[in-house]
């Protein structure tokens, strides 16, 4: 080998080493639905295989077995926008496929469909942990690449909660939570990030903490 194809090939190898940091955030956490959300320019776009969506629910009097759950995400977000995680009854048995789904108003909105149950029983009692973490690797023309990585994490309902790891500081004011689903002309009850609009757009906001977040009507697709 030449030494200028060596020099190159170091400096190649010097321009690849990197990974980004995305800011994909999980916005709201509903019954049998989940919001994800890209702290991002308009412009970007998030690849969202090779994510992850795990989820953990303990029974703090320890009576009953704590259940777990792993999705790969599938598809893309842009920046700015919203995708929702919905169960589906023709969903994928694993996983997860690309599609609409409706909110309150029967508008369509993007979503990911996931098997029944997929994202995890809904009771009150129990405590929760919710993750949304990858590390994808991602080519750029012409020669360089990168690493997309993702992690942000709740936790909510009463103390025991899961540590699925990520970074999170509680204060106890998601407890208890009620999420329910829309019934009827009855909107569901979810927890939700809570908003800044510093150019008139509503944008969740995240610093690692419950503080961050509020219980609410369901606002798929949305801010709030
Ligand atoms: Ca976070
Ligand atoms: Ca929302």
């Amino acid at each position: 080998m030449s030494r200028s194809l060596v020099a190159l090939s170091l400096a190649v190898l010097a321009l690849c080493a990197c990974t980004q940091n995305r800011k994909l955030w999980i916005s709201e956490v509903g019954a049998q639905r989940l919001e994800l959300y890209l702290d991002e320019p308009n412009g970007n776009a998030l690849a969202l295989g090779g994510q992850t969506l795990d989820w953990v629910a303990v029974d703090p009097m320890g009576v009953n077995a704590p259940q777990s759950g792993s999705i790969d995400l599938s598809g893309s977000i842009p920046g700015g926008g919203f995708v929702v995680l919905f169960e589906d009854p023709s969903g994928p048995a694993v996983g997860s496929t690309p599609a609409t789904v409706n909110d309150f108003l029967n508008r369509p909105v993007p979503g990911l469909a996931v098997a029944p149950s997929a994202l995890g029983p809904t009771d009150p009692a129990l405590g929760y942990a919710f993750r949304v973490h990858g590390h994808e690797f991602r080519y750029v023309f012409p020669f360089f690449y990168t690493y997309d990585d993702t992690d942000d994490t709740v936790r909510f309902g009463p103390p025991g909660r899961p540590n699925i790891g990520g970074t999170f500081t509680e204060d106890g004011s998601l407890q208890p939570v009620n999420r329910t689903p829309t019934v009827r002309q009855t909107k569901g009850r979810t927890i939700r990030r809570k908003t800044t609009s510093p150019n008139g757009v509503d944008i969740p906001v995240d610093r690692d903490r419950e503080a961050d977040w509020q219980t609410d009507d369901e606002s798929w697709g949305t801010a709030k």
